[in-house]
């Protein structure tokens, strides 16, 4: 039988990687994995527990409804970070404003967090897969007083480590340090992740495109003209592709990962910066598309490239295997 390799195994094999091998990173890692073994367990919950499942009955700074396991992994995700004493404030897609942690250890934190602590929270009440998605950034405050708004306004490439975790058939956390990407699997026996997707490369090519083309007609004309290429005998594959879109980033996303493809969510007549935020769901998904050797771009520019003006930014996002993009974006031109 081949050893098992947990992610706190891998974490500690690979501290050494780290760009500033204190530690702090290391247990910032193991937080994560620790509160969204939590939200998992939540997200196994929902359906059967009344007061998990369905509408908070509160809107967010987007006027979106909020579900109550958005507030619940909210909160869970704070609650790690804040207590940890490596990290001095985060953003997260539920909060309007950013947080500074206040706790005089909190504030000796060297690092920011920037989360979406529920993706894709509208397919809950149907029992189809979410995901939580984060960024790592060193602060740019000095170093014991209160995290501040530059901290969190960084651009995509000074990240120090991003990932995902996708609540899906099994749950996974996916994450890269900008060493190349890695994936683990929740043993539910053991409680543990177990290392099952090690150096995680994407397709450079693939025959799947996800995007709600519903919106088809409210797009750029190019954005047409990509699904019609896509659709049609006369493309690189001699063959119409596959259209699947779950309406879950992380899920989207994950998939493309594994098997080759596409994910667009352009700007809109009606959305005209695109839907997606920049900050704790674009860039996060960027590195990690980069580092397996996809692209990630907002039609025009390297989503990592971006300088953020605001903390809920929204931006157009065209992330996935190489060659799709780069086809998808020649189009738009
Ligand atoms: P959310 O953060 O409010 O859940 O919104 C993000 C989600 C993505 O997971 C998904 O890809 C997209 O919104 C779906 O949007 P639409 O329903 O407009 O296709
Ligand atoms: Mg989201």
């Amino acid at each position: 039988m081949s050893k098992v390799t947990t992610l706190n195994d891998f974490i500690l094999e690979r501290q050494a990687d780290f760009p500033f091998a204190t530690g702090e990173l290391t247990r910032i890692l193991n937080d994560i994995a620790i509160a969204s073994k939590i939200v998992s367990r939540d997200v196994r919950m929902a359906g059967l527990v009344d007061h998990i499942l369905g509408a908070q009955g509160e809107v967010n700074v987007q006027g979106e409804e909020q579900q109550k396991l958005d507030v619940i992994a909210d909160k869970q995700f704070i609650k790690a970070f804040e207590n940890g004493g490596e990290i001095c404030g985060i953003a997260s897609e539920e909060n309007d404003d950013f947080v500074a942690f206040t706790s005089e250890s909190a504030k000796k934190g060297n690092y920011v967090v920037l989360f979406d602590p529920l993706d894709g929270s509208s397919n809950i009440d149907v029992n189809v897969s979410i995901g939580t998605i984060f960024s790592i950034y060193r602060r740019i405050s000095n170093v014991g007083s209160l995290a501040t708004l530059e901290d969190m306004l960084q651009k995509g490439s000074d990240q120090i480590a991003a990932g995902y975790v996708l609540y899906g058939s099994s749950t996974m956390l996916v994450y890269t340090t900008g060493n190349g990407v890695n994936g683990f699997t929740l043993d539910p026996s053991i409680g543990e992740f177990c290392l099952s997707h090690p150096n995680m490369k994407m397709p450079e090519t693939g025959r799947i495109y996800a995007m709600n083309e519903g919106n088809i007609d409210i797009c750029n004309p190019g954005i047409k003209e990509y699904t019609q290429y896509c659709q049609s005998f006369e493309n690189d594959k001699g063959a119409p592709y596959s259209g699947r879109y779950i309406g879950s980033l992380v899920a989207d996303f994950h998939r493309n990962m594994i098997k080759g493809g596409i994910y667009i969510y352009p700007e809109t007549t009606t959305s005209p910066e695109g839907k997606l935020r920049l900050l704790y769901e674009c860039n996060p998904l960027a590195l990690i598309a980069e580092q397996a050797g996809g692209l990630a771009s907002t039609g025009k520019n390297r989503v990592l490239d971006l300088e953020p003006k605001r903390l809920h930014q929204r931006v157009p996002f065209f992330v996935g295997s190489k060659n799709m993009v780069e086809k998808a974006l020649s189009l738009l031109k």
